[in-house]
């Protein structure tokens, strides 16, 4: 049996899920997903690592359909709930996921898909649970096997399928697990999207296995935290800096007597964690007055889970990631991938179980993101100084971080170009206090369009092609793009230009 259905089988009386106020125990979401995993055995023994692709809230049923899908032996492919049809298409071609399951609202977005698709679709509120019988026979699951596939962006054009095994899953969440000492105590809430690691494993995935409970609200409201909070509901919390960012914003809109009741509850809080992109130490300083707690930040990525950590107990050192989590090598490199000396800049290159099997389908990728000794290259430079490591930047420009997600360039350049007024583009990232980075393009048009540039018809359309959270910001037309004596055209020069 896979360890996070043991974990979860000796907390059967805890709340495990709490959603829209509705508490679901530990023993109903076991059951519920078991029967479940039935629905998508459909008379067969074992998903055999078929790819099941699922659309569906975060909350009871969100947690109910991915344990179904490892009970039945399939592999998870979460979707973005938030993603235009290309985009969810992409993913559900890619991964030839055979099965998809949906809220029902999702049925709109997806119909042109399922109109020419054999795929089978279950509509997670057309199940009955209470209807449905146990199945006979679960399959045995390997911890070798492929359990999740998730998409991140990278310095390709298109987004990369991560697969992680069970076994790397329960290495990404056991270090944390020892290392931020969770208890089944704890009360967390996921505000995070269930499509990227943070909220899959180190808000669902860790509070599940340790028999805490966890808070689901429709979205991200700062507004329906800070009740939460008010009312003593929650004792652990983990955002990426633009939500602290976004937080301090609206608690400080607050009477000064609502602002007094919530620093008194927020002191009772065990931890809060930030991560994702890096944290703004005025965002870590102001938190710090609100709450009266010094921001836990620690450092991860979709191939890895979580790599590096401030200490739980200890010093958390405000500019810092902080020190290797425990089961996870770290190694700082220069470009022949040796070791680089004391207090000297490289790569960060990881190994351990938490890190991921392979690019879905892509064995060149692959292989290119592996050092020949088996080392995971990060693309991300690090220093370590007094013990601690700082993230001092990434290697690629192409790529972007706003809001805590990673964002390629390439990707939005691409479609931009696809548009019948732009003759060439370029995108980059420009510093943002509350965003990490926005994401700027500078456009060089076509000329019947250079007296007749619309920004808004542009942003309008091109939401129809990727999230809303990838559309460029800021626009800049240009007559050139500049670039260097090879050509390429030179991207720092052109942050330079929206400052
Ligand atoms: C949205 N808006 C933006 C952006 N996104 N503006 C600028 N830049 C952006 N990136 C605008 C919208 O257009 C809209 O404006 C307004 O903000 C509200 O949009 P909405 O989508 O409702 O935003 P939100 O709900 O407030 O979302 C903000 C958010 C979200 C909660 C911070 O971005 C988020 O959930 N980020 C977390 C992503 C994450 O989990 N990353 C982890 C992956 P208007 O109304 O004017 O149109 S990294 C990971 O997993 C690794 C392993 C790790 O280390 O953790
Ligand atoms: P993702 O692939 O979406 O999981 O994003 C992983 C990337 O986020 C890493 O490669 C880093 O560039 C960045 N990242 C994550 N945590 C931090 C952090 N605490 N400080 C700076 N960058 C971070």
């Amino acid at each position: 049996m896979l360890q996070f259905f043991e974990q979860a089988k000796k907390h059967l009386n805890n709340d495990a899920i709490i959603h829209d106020g509705v508490i679901y125990k530990y023993e109903q979401l076991i059951a519920s997903a078991e029967k479940f995993s039935g629905i998508l055995l459909n008379n067969t023994s074992d998903l055999n690592q078929a790819r099941v692709a699922f659309m569906v809230h975060p909350g009871f049923d969100y947690v109910k359909t991915l344990w179904a899908i490892w009970i039945a032996g399939g592999v998870a492919v979460p979707l973005c709930i938030t993603h235009p049809l290309p985009s969810l298409e992409y993913v559900l071609d890619d991964t030839q996921s055979t099965i998809l399951v949906i809220s029902k609202e999702f049925k709109e977005v997806l119909g042109p898909y399922l109109q020419n698709s054999n795929i089978s679709v279950i509509v997670i509120e057309e199940i009955n649970d209470q209807q449905l019988a146990f199945p006979e026979l679960l399959p045995p699951i390997e911890k070798q096997r492929n359990a999740l596939i998730l998409y991140t962006s990278g310095t390709t054009n298109k987004p990369k399928g991560v697969v992680t095994t069970h076994k790397n899953i329960e290495a990404q969440i056991n270090t944390l697990i020892k290392a931020w000492e969770w208890s089944p105590h704890d009360r967390i809430i996921c505000v995070l999207p269930l499509h990227h690691v943070h909220g899959i494993i180190n808000v669902v995935g860790c509070s599940l296995w340790a028999g805490a409970s966890c808070n689901f609200t429709a979205g991200f409201s700062p507004e329906q935290i800070f009740n939460l909070i008010g009312q003593n509901k929650l004792n652990v919390f983990m955002a990426v800096p633009t939500i602290y960012y976004k937080l301090i914003a609206y608690f400080e809109t607050l009477a000064m007597e609502n602002q007094n009741t919530l620093r008194e509850c927020m002191k009772k809080f065990r931890l809060m964690v930030c991560g994702s992109a890096a944290l703004p130490v005025s965002v870590m300083d102001k938190w710090a007055q609100i709450s009266g707690h010094q921001l836990l930040e620690r450092y991860g990525m979709t191939e890895l889970g979580m790599a590096i950590s401030n200490p739980y107990h200890g010093d958390r050192k405000a500019g810092y990631v902080g020190i290797p989590l425990p089961g996870v090598q770290i190694k700082l490199a220069d470009e022949h991938f040796v070791q680089v000396g004391d207090q000297m800049p490289g790569e960060i290159l990881v190994k351990g179980d938490n890190v991921f099997k392979e690019y879905w389908q892509r064995p060149e990728a692959t292989q290119a993101t592996f050092t020949n000794d088996g080392w995971f290259k990060t693309g991300d430079i690090a220093v370590i100084e007094n013990g601690y490591y700082r993230i001092m930047g990434r290697q690629s420009v192409d790529i972007i971080k706003s809001g805590g997600y990673k964002i390629s360039a390439l990707e939005i350049e691409e479609i931009l170009r696809t548009n019948e007024m732009i003759q060439d583009c370029a995108v980059v990232g420009i510093d943002d206090d509350e965003w990490g980075e926005l994401i700027a393009a500078a456009i060089v048009l076509k000329k019947p369009f250079i007296n007749d540039f619309n920004e808004k018809s542009l942003s309008d359309w091109i939401v129809n092609y990727i999230a809303s959270y990838k559309k460029p910001r800021r626009y800049l037309v240009m007559k050139d793009l500049p670039r260097n004596a090879m050509g390429k055209v030179v991207k720092n020069d052109i942050k330079k230009m929206f400052v």
